[in-house]
């Protein structure tokens, strides 16, 4: 059967994606790389918690428009949904992986065909959709099948040499295209290439899907242009055309915004701990100004993108990117700062028991990628100043980097405030918002989340 859409990547991207175009009467193949994943999806099953995400699954496979698999098919549009990991650089900096994005981009070579349109979403440094515009075509070479993309191959290759020229690249407009770029005649029908980063928040993301803007970054107008019509058959949202490098930095500067603005909150949190203030207090008369809009300090940043995308951008220009790689190391030195201040408490103590309460990055999810809450817990376990409970009301049981540790347990949280000297709470979650302050009397309480002043 011939697809619409074949999207790569069924994670917390590419699964709601499929399942809403699928919804929407297009036909889509979703390809992931484990088994196990695509045996649940074809099951009408989901493989990760978000609120809502079942009924829509269910709904796409039910009708029959989403059937999921592990090898790629033919299709009209490719969206490519894969992680983008990092390594560590040698200063601690996170420096991008593409290899999810090569080998995925590899894997569709084979069925592309001329007119399709091949969409990036997965969040990349400047320059990845051009990256693989050219593993596309590199993987084509290999297989005797460039002529069938002549349109595209015949313009690289005529004084280009792989690069997108200055009249390739539209601005800001969501204008029909000019004839700006020279296609050979008789080549009608190039292969499209776009960048559209997706922007929805963990925890509230099919709302966020279908209503947020986006932006359609085309290598060519024509690919930009495409891609917003694709788009438009769910978004409810604007979708602004532009080229893919902007949109590529666009992704890149919006987390990196949210990133230095908490930076500058948690910033302000130590300083009000030297200085006898409260910050929660601060930050809330500070906020009445009408111009000023501070975040809230926590335990530090989380998640796999707010603490990892700015060093994409720290990473492509490091000598004018100061600004950017200090809020990282600000948001990247707060678990420790918590760490400590729970030793200074501990060693008060014979013997103390501390109950770290949340281990999720934020509130009200499960997730527990680059997790401060986590590394803090970790700490304290390998420190080995007393016995620790950790409580996660999201997840079933202990988290395997805290396994092995013998002073560990997983605990319920009315247990572990009853038993603990030290409470620790480390995550805002609505569950313990409800917790009754008077358990908390007798006991060292270090607040990370201003949850219970
Ligand atoms: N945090 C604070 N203080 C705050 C706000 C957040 O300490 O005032 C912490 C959270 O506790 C968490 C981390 O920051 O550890 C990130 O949480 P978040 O809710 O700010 O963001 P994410 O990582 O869940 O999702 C972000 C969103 N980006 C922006 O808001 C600019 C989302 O829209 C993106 O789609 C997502 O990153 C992504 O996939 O890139």
């Amino acid at each position: 059967m011939k697809h619409d859409i074949c999207v790569l990547g069924l994670g917390y991207i590419g699964l709601p994606t499929s399942s809403i175009f699928a919804t929407k009467g297009l036909r889509v193949h979703g390809v992931d790389v484990r088994a196990d994943v695509v045996d649940i999806i074809n099951g009408g099953g989901l493989h990760f918690h978000e609120p809502d995400l079942d009924v829509l699954v269910r709904a796409a496979v039910g009708s029959g428009n989403l059937r999921a698999g592990l090898q790629p098919a033919p299709a009209d549009a490719f969206i490519i949904a894969v992680p983008t990991p990092f390594s560590l650089g040698p200063q601690g900096e996170k420096l991008p992986d593409l290899s999810y994005v090569e080998q995925a981009t590899r894997a569709i070579a084979p069925h592309v065909r001329p007119g399709n349109l091949i969409i990036l979403e997965s969040t990349s440094p400047v320059g990845t959709t051009e990256r693989v515009r050219d593993w596309i075509f590199d993987e084509l070479a290999k297989l005797g099948k460039g002529a069938e993309v002549l349109g595209y191959a015949v313009t690289r290759s005529s004084g280009e040499s792989g690069k997108t020229s200055a009249a390739q690249q539209p601005r800001t407009n969501n204008q029909e295209p000019t004839t700006s770029h020279q296609e050979p005649p008789g080549a009608a029908q190039p292969l499209l290439f776009a960048y559209c980063p997706e922007r929805v928040l963990p925890g509230n993301m099919l709302k966020e899907l279908v209503a947020n803007d986006r932006i359609a970054g085309g290598l060519t107008p024509e690919a930009g242009i495409a891609a917003k019509a694709l788009y438009q058959r769910f978004c409810t949202g604007e979708i602004f055309v532009s080229d893919a490098r902007t949109a590529e930095m666009a992704k890149l500067t919006e987390n990196s915004f949210r990133d230095v603005n908490i930076a500058f909150a948690n910033e302000l949190s130590l300083i009000c701990e030297e200085l006898r203030i409260d910050v929660w207090e601060l930050i809330r008369l500070a906020n009445r100004h009408p111009r000023v809009k501070i975040l809230q300090p926590g335990p530090g940043v989380g998640g796999h993108c707010i603490a990892v995308d700015p060093w994409f951008i720290v990473h492509s220009a490091p000598k004018v990117s100061p600004l950017i790689r200090t809020a990282r190391e600000v948001n990247d030195r707060k678990p420790h700062h918590i760490v400590e201040r729970v030793k200074t408490a501990a060693a008060r103590l014979r013997e103390p028991v501390i109950a770290c309460l949340g281990l999720a990055f934020k509130a009200d999810i499960d997730d527990l990628r680059e997790s401060p809450a986590m590394e803090i817990t970790v700490e304290l376990a390998r420190a080995g100043i007393g016995r620790v409970l950790a409580v996660e009301p999201h997840v079933r049981e202990l988290p395997k980097p805290l396994r092995g540790f013998p002073a560990v347990e997983f605990v319920e949280a009315a247990d572990a405030i009853r038993r603990a000297d030290i409470v620790v709470l480390l995550v805002n979650h609505r569950s313990f918002a409800a917790i009754d302050r008077e358990l908390l009397r007798d006991k060292i309480v270090i607040d990370t989340r201003g949850l219970w002043r």
